[in-house]
């Protein structure tokens, strides 16, 4: 049987593509940007993308076609493959697990989006109010609002949605091709067709409810870029966790796609396209749909107000029905629909590290390895359908999600500059290569990389109250103490459960010192 390989280099092109295009461009991205500043965010992720991302995905990519020289097809055996200590097996199957974890919340919001695409297209949303569009996804999540307190709706379309990502990993390397070569081009026309609307609506949903409406505020105030935050590590921060997670690094699934490539085909030109077209979706698409458009009904202040995750489906589907009945629900369409195509060739890519384990380790093949990530996930994934008021869903964002990308970016950073080593791991970026990657990014690769990702670590471990840096810094130089936030990692670590109880014994005075500022 010839070995397994990709069809085609845009077949392996779109599939990076996807895997790293995901829910994270259009529900992560503008929600970040506007938290940490708007333009104040734009200078620090672009940096974070030249010295971590572009790094990362080097070391993934020629880590996995590395790893498939030796027909390796998993993060365990590719890392084994390129470290004598048996530790780096097990850090390649800590990789595996974060994929379980993040598949199991990430299909319930592509089980989302296949909901609001039909929904769409029904009309269910006609007429209704800002607040009923709300709460009509409040009661799709609520298990307090069905008698039996089982959202029945919701799982069925998560178990439906789970199905098919199982089926179509089960078809293998062509499947998964398939869907990139579908879902990517119309994903790309659903953005361009949205994101035109978002730059010229201006100011025609102004109203006499929304005097201040103006989609040229949004853009403006994501566009104009300001250095002061240069000196914020909170900005910093959000940037690097936004570039890790929509990059799709430090989860192994760049390389068990790489694993997949001819041993003399190219991987730097590759490697950079992907990436590239990533951002452009981001950055470009990412940011010219949710907040232009609802800064041009609701206004610039709502929005700074109510960033976040459920602008997407709680706010968008009233937005749409400005536009007429027919208007509404062909936006809902491409919205919704973008969102979904978006999120599935994410989450297959999540499901090749678990089933190319099965098989460098157990020999299974595809439908086995397919149908037993299906049930991991489902295992992992019913707690977040099944109790997502109690927050299951947001500790998996944060462990699974945030956490976890960094730890395993900054092991395989240190296993392939330092313990594989940085001349061979510097051959096999450039072996077949199209293109010659600058040689400073072997430095790069080799310092800078792995010390910004143990910067980034330990300023998660160590978050202070409230991410505020200066304050804090200011505040032990006055012979206070550092006082911890409740979102850094070692509160996530020591106290959990035990937040509030912990919160009420630190030092009183420090909190007054940082509230006054
Ligand atoms: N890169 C994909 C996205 O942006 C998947 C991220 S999973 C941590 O959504």
């Amino acid at each position: 049987m010839p070995k397994e390989a990709w069809g085609s280099r845009l077949g392996l092109i779109l599939a990076m593509a996807g895997n790293a295009v995901g829910l994270g461009n259009f529900l992560r991205f503008p929600v970040q940007a506007v938290q940490n500043g708007g333009g104040a965010f734009i200078i620090p992720y672009l940096i974070c993308f030249l010295l971590m991302g572009i790094p990362l995905l080097l070391i993934e990519w020629s880590s996995g076609r590395f790893g498939g020289k030796f027909n390796n097809h998993s993060t365990p055996y590719i890392m084994d493959g390129m470290g004598k200590a048996k530790i780096w097996k097990y850090v390649g199957v800590f990789g595996i697990f974060t994929n379980i974890a993040v598949v199991a919340y990430y299909t319930y919001i592509e089980s989302w989006s296949l909901v609001y695409v039909l929904h769409a297209v029904f009309g269910t949303f006609e007429g209704m109010s800002q607040s009923d569009v709300a709460t009509f996804f409040t009661s799709y999540v609520d298990i307090f609002t069905t008698s039996t307190g089982i959202p029945f709706e919701a799982v069925f379309f998560y178990i439906l949605v789970l199905a098919l990502n199982i089926f179509i990993l089960s078809k293998g390397l062509g499947g998964i091709e398939k869907v990139a070569k579908i879902g990517m081009p119309l994903l790309i026309l659903f953005g361009v067709i949205l994101a035109v609307r978002g730059l010229t609506l201006g100011e025609s949903g102004k109203s006499e409810l929304f005097p201040d409406a103006n989609a040229w505020d949004g853009l403006n105030f994501l566009w104009t870029p300001q250095f002061d935050s240069l000196s914020n590590p909170k900005v910093w921060l959000a940037a690097a966790g936004q570039i890790f997670f929509t990059l799709s690094v430090g989860m192994g699934t760049i390389q068990c796609y790489a694993a997949y490539i001819k041993a003399n085909e190219d991987i730097a030109l590759n490697a950079v396209s992907a990436g590239f077209m990533n951002e452009f979706v981001e950055v470009v698409l990412g940011s010219s749909i949710v907040i232009p458009i609802a800064a041009g009904y609701l206004g610039l202040d709502w929005v700074l107000e109510n960033a976040g995750f459920g602008m997407a489906f709680q706010t968008m589907p009233f937005l749409f029905q400005q536009w007429g009945e027919v208007a509404a629900a062909f936006s809902g369409v491409l919205w919704f629909g973008l969102l979904f195509f978006a999120g599935i060739t994410s989450s297959l890519a999540m499901g090749t590290p678990w089933m190319g384990f099965m098989k460098d380790e157990f020999g299974w093949g595809k439908k086995r390895g397919a149908w037993s990530f299906g049930a991991l996930a489902l295992i992992m994934g019913l707690p977040t359908v099944l109790l997502y008021q109690y927050g299951v869903f947001d500790e998996y964002d944060y462990w699974a999600g945030t956490v976890s990308l960094v730890v395993f970016a900054l092991l395989e950073a240190v296993l392939f500059s330092w313990v594989f080593g940085i001349n061979k791991g510097w051959n096999e970026i450039n072996e077949g290569s199209d293109i010659k990657i600058p040689q400073a990014y072997k430095f790069i690769i080799k310092y800078i990389t792995p010390l910004l990702l143990l910067m980034v670590f330990l300023s998660a471990l160590i978050t202070p109250y409230q991410n505020e840096w200066m304050d804090s810094i200011s505040n032990v130089l006055n012979g206070g103490t550092w006082v911890l936030d409740n979102s850094s990692l070692i509160k996530n670590i020591t106290n959990y459960g035990l937040k509030e109880q912990l919160q009420s014994a630190i030092n009183q005075s420090d909190i007054d010192f940082l509230e006054k500022k």
